[in-house]
């Protein structure tokens, strides 16, 4: 029979940097139906904004996930490095989680390597072992699970915090049917501190632990398609373009524990820490060729439909008035003849200038695929997913990515990425 032990082990060997086990039992126990009644509290009140995806009733039940299943293992992957993002305006601020490569992926490899061991470990020993593994991938509480498993404890502002690691740990989960010995459940260690909740802009964290999308600047920067911001969020964005790490800086216990990373994958590039609007003209003709060719590699562009969304973000600084008159002058712009261009264009430039996030969505045979392209750090992040992303976890359709390319997954672009990528789907 496989120990819990053993397989703590390998999933140290494997280099998670935390591990721990809850048990499934037959019937959900009072933590799992608290933790549900909070869940479905925070739906009722429509902290998801427009993650419909978040109200998907296996989320409240493992056992609606995987009926075998009586064990959940739970990882932490630590991704922390000592960078700092330099001051000054002219730097959009990027979440630590985003530094690094794709921790989807890196955090899957993983998974994968430690449900595989399992299985074969299982037969070994004359055991059938089922497995399902999730890294951020399906509709599963990880944090509630990571909290029963030992790891940390679900702390006010929304992350889980480790002893050892602090908030800055990606976390994943094993299913399997093995009937491993349990963790006892970690304990909460806020204590009276605040400094969360008090050092959010946006008053996101509405009571201890519990965080409204609607006003988290995470959620706006990360998830929210919409083509305008909130003007609430607008006006607080306090230079983020993807993610909010606000509410984790100021936790005394991610000053006092955080380690640096020894994962490679999470070193971070360097765009990604500081990246600045005046860089995106140095880049040359060569490489936006070399882009598009990736693009075309990664995509088979003939069978694909594409469709491209473009979302707006204001400056800080951008009053209502001022937003409108930009937007007036740009449709004037549209088809405008020489002349009135070089009258209007000056009056544009003395506008405070957005921000333009491009999303392509693609489709073929029921799949979906998104591609980010966010001008500000001069990169496209190619996301594979599922088109029922709570039924099962995310797929990444190797068949798809030419092994080498797999391996770029993030690619560096300029401006002039939007309209070679609107080229290449004018070609659809
Ligand atoms: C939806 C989601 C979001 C939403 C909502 C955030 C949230 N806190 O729920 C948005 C888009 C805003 C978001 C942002 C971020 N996210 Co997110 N997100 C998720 C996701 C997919 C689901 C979380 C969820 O179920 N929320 C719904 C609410 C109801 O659940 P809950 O917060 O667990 O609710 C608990 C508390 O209310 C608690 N509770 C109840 N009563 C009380 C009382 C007290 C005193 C306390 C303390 C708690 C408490 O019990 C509830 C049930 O467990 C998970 C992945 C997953 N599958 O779990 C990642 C996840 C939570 N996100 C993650 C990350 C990294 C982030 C960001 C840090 C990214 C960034 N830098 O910008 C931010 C952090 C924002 C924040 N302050 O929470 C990581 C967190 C890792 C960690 N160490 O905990 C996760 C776990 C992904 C992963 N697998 O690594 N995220
Ligand atoms: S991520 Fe930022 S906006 Fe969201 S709760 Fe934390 S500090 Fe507030
Ligand atoms: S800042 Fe304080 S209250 Fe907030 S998560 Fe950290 S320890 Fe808990």
């Amino acid at each position: 029979m496989v120990e819990a032990e053993e397989v703590k082990a390998k999933a140290l060997e494997i280099g998670f940097h935390r591990v721990g086990i809850a048990a499934i039992s037959a019937q959900p126990t009072g933590a799992e139906r608290a933790t549900r009644g909070a869940l479905q509290a925070w739906l009722a009140q429509g902290f998801q904004a427009d993650m419909a995806w978040m109200d998907n009733p296996k989320r409240t039940d493992v056992r609606r996930l995987m009926p075998e299943a009586r064990s959940v293992i739970c990882v932490a992957l630590n991704y922390y490095t000592p960078h700092r993002r330099p001051a000054g305006e002219q730097y959009g601020k990027i979440s630590r989680y985003g530094w690094g490569r794709d921790y989807h992926r890196v955090l899957q490899k993983r998974l994968k390597q430690l449900a595989l061991w399992l299985q074969a470990e299982g037969q070994a020993q004359g055991e059938l072992v089922q497995t399902r593994y999730y890294a951020d991938t399906g509709p599963i509480q990880d944090k509630f699970w990571a909290q029963q498993a030992g790891l940390g404890w679900v702390a006010k502002n929304g992350n889980v915090i480790t002893r050892d690691y602090g908030s800055w740990v990606f976390l994943g989960e094993v299913l399997t049917n093995l009937a491993l010995a349990p963790d006892a459940p970690h304990t909460a260690h806020c204590g009276t501190c605040t400094r969360c909740l008090e050092a959010c802009p946006t008053e996101a964290i509405r009571a201890p632990g519990v965080v409204d999308a609607n006003r988290c600047i995470a959620y706006h920067t990360i998830e929210n398609r919409a083509e305008r911001l909130p003007t609430a969020i607008a006006q607080n964005l306090h230079g983020w373009v993807a993610g909010c790490d606000i509410c984790q800086d100021v936790c005394p216990w991610n000053q006092r524990f955080a380690q640096e990373t020894d994962v490679e994958a999470f070193q971070p590039y360097p765009q990604n820490v500081a990246p600045r609007l005046d860089a995106l003209a140095t880049l040359t003709e060569a490489e936006w060729n070399q882009y598009i060719e990736l693009l075309a590699d990664i995509i088979d562009v003939s069978n694909w439909k594409g469709q491209y969304e473009d979302k707006i973000v204001w400056p800080d600084s951008a009053t209502e008035a001022q937003q409108q008159q930009y937007l007036k002058l740009q449709q004037q712009l549209e088809g405008a003849s020489p002349e009135l261009y070089d009258r209007l264009q000056p009056e544009i430039e003395q506008l405070p200038q957005p921000t333009h996030f491009y999303t392509l969505r693609l489709t073929k045979d029921g799949q979906q695929r998104r591609i980010e392209v966010w001008p500000l750090c001069y990169q496209v992040c190619c996301t594979n997913y599922s088109t029922d992303r709570s039924d099962r976890p995310l797929e990444v359709d190797t068949s798809l990515f030419d092994p080498e390319i797999n391996d770029i997954d993030w690619i560096k672009l300029d401006e002039k990425a939007k309209q070679l990528v609107e080229r290449a789907f004018a070609q659809l």
